[in-house]
């Protein structure tokens, strides 16, 4: 576009307000309604247009919260939503997120705004290299700028598929206000649905193997249940399903559901794996790596196979299911002798306050339809172990992409932005690393939020790694990092309740509405008797 001349200052802002407008109107018709954002001076405009425009937007002021609430917001609608941050150091807070993202297949946008093209290198303030930043961790990045009275827009990478994009705007100074703009959002993009690809040969040989099956089922969105059912129910092989798989306690795959978690694993003896959904947290799925005669299928949203090996494993889109030429047969293997089916509840029962215990009363004491956030690995494993049927209609998620204990306090709140009543179960060094995620909740719809911090004193996931059982006490120490924190004064600071829970009689509670930190610190000599008693470690 050839460059109109007036006053220098008002030739910056015109070009300004017409660069994003472009980068809006881009988003706006690939569907993104909602934007958090993290203000400086650089996207002033961006964000004054952005409310003219009277789109969604929340504000922040740190850009790895934002960031990671946008992915709970992407997590529970699926739909793409912006983070929107200013030039610099700023940008590089967005990582975390961007990666879980990436390895989550979701579409988290990064809009960042920077100093234009010709200070890049010369160590000018807030001047970082910013084009290409989040390099594969994005399946598209675009440059916006006004350079030589030319509109630019380059594009440095767009590889396709699902996942994180980056828009780089670079800006002049300048800034001019505008009367807010009634505008009917356009119609959304149609969401591209190609005829899905997939490896026939691996999969149809695959299915010819030979001995008994077992399906896996990882996290799965609750819109994906419905599909995921009918496959498992085609196919009648025993399933082992997380909790974020939203499949325990479902009815129709009753007969199939085994309960009893990697002890049921590893006495089933499977010679062939099919996985649904995100990789599961099972020991047992680590383990398929050395097992190279063992096939694995994996039918998931995100391209990753979730194994070291490539041999005997054949990873397809999750749309498959709906394609009328992937043949899926009845393999029917049966369901495997439980030695003892009541064991696990006799010892969960002779240690009520032992941590996994802890995952069954909490469990008992949510509301139907709650959204339910497990943080990070310790709190997944026991509550897949532990926890009895979910409350109906409970809808489980989790960050388990990257499996970074980073932003996991403000994943929950972008996933529980619109709950009713929503939960996060959290490790106490996971709920230290957010300490600054509640600042969104005055922004929030009313809601009954539980942030329940699972408080073992540090982080005890690495007391069950059997191969760190012969770590020293120094080096253990080290990795712990035991301390003797409250959680009180952090709920407080943010105005949430407080309640310390020792007992499970107290996560009694009537209260319809508000935000509070549940402290629950589970009696260490019952955790330590419950492995010993269940595993023998
Ligand atoms: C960003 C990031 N840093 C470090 C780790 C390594 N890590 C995994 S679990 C863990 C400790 C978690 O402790 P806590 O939240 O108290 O949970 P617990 O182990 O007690 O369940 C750490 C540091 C990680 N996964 N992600």
């Amino acid at each position: 576009m050839a460059d109109s001349n007036s006053s220098p200052g008002h030739t910056a802002v015109t070009r300004n307000v017409e660069l994003i407008s472009a980068l809006l109107n881009e988003l706006d018709v690939m569907g993104v309604r909602e934007f958090c954002v993290a203000a400086g001076a650089r996207n002033a405009q961006l964000l004054h247009l952005l409310l003219a425009r009277r789109s969604v937007v929340y504000h922040f002021v740190e850009e790895r919260s934002a960031a990671f609430f946008a992915l709970g917001r992407v997590m529970h609608s699926r739909r793409p939503v912006a983070v929107v941050t200013t030039s610099g150091t700023a940008v590089a807070e967005l990582f975390p997120a961007i990666m879980e993202a990436h390895y989550q297949a979701m579409p988290l946008i990064a809009v960042t705004a920077d100093r234009p093209s010709r200070y890049r290198g010369s160590g000018a303030p807030q001047a970082v290299e910013q084009m290409g930043f989040f390099g594969n961790y994005v399946v598209r990045d675009v440059e916006m700028e006004y350079r030589d009275g030319e509109y630019h827009a380059t594009v440095g990478r767009a590889t396709g598929g699902n996942g994180p994009q980056h828009f780089n705007i670079c800006l002049e100074e300048g800034f001019a206000c505008f009367e807010a703009e009634h505008r009917e959002p356009p119609p959304r993009k149609p969401t591209p649905h190609p005829a899905p690809e997939w490896d026939k040969v691996g999969a149809s040989k695959f299915w010819s193997a030979k001995g008994p099956m077992l399906a896996m089922v990882g996290g799965l969105h609750p819109a994906d249940v419905p599909a995921a059912r009918q496959f498992l129910l085609k196919v009648g092989v025993p399933v082992i399903a997380e909790a974020t798989s939203n499949l325990l306690g479902d009815e129709a795959l009753k007969s199939q559901l085994l309960t009893g978690g990697e002890a049921v694993m590893r006495a089933f003896e499977a010679k062939r794996v099919v996985r649904l959904g995100s990789v599961p947290s099972w020991r047992w799925w680590r383990d398929l790596d050395e097992r190279e005669n063992i096939p694995v299928l994996n039918i998931s949203r995100a391209p990753f196979r979730g194994l070291s090996r490539t041999q005997g494993v054949v990873t397809c889109p999750w749309e498959v299911l709906r394609h009328p030429d992937f043949h899926v047969p009845m393999v029917a293997s049966a369901m495997p002798v439980i030695a003892d089916p009541e064991r696990l509840e006799q010892v969960l029962k002779a240690n009520p306050l032992s941590e996994p215990a802890w995952m069954g009363h909490l469990s008992r004491a949510m509301g139907e339809g709650s959204m339910i956030m497990l943080g990070n690995s310790l709190p997944i494993r026991e509550w897949n172990l532990a926890s009895e049927s979910p409350p109906a209609g409970a809808a489980f998620f989790a960050n388990r992409g990257a499996n970074g204990i980073d932003g996991l306090v403000s994943t929950w709140l972008g996933l529980s932005a619109q709950s009713q009543e929503s939960w996060l179960i959290v490790g106490d060094l996971s709920a230290v690393y957010d300490l600054g995620g509640p600042w969104i909740l005055p922004q929030l719809k009313a809601g009954k939020r539980r942030l329940v911090v699972i408080n073992n004193g540090g982080g005890k996931i690495f007391s069950r790694v059997g191969w760190l059982k012969e770590a020293d006490e120094g080096t253990r120490r080290v990795m712990e990092n035991p301390h003797g924190l409250s959680f009180e004064p952090w709920a407080r600071m943010w105005g949430m309740d407080y309640r310390l829970i020792t007992v499970p009689d107290q996560l009694r509670d009537d209260a319809d509405e508000g935000a509070a930190v549940w402290e629950v610190r589970p009696d260490m000599l019952q955790t330590e008797a419950f492995w010993k008693a269940w595993q023998g470690s």
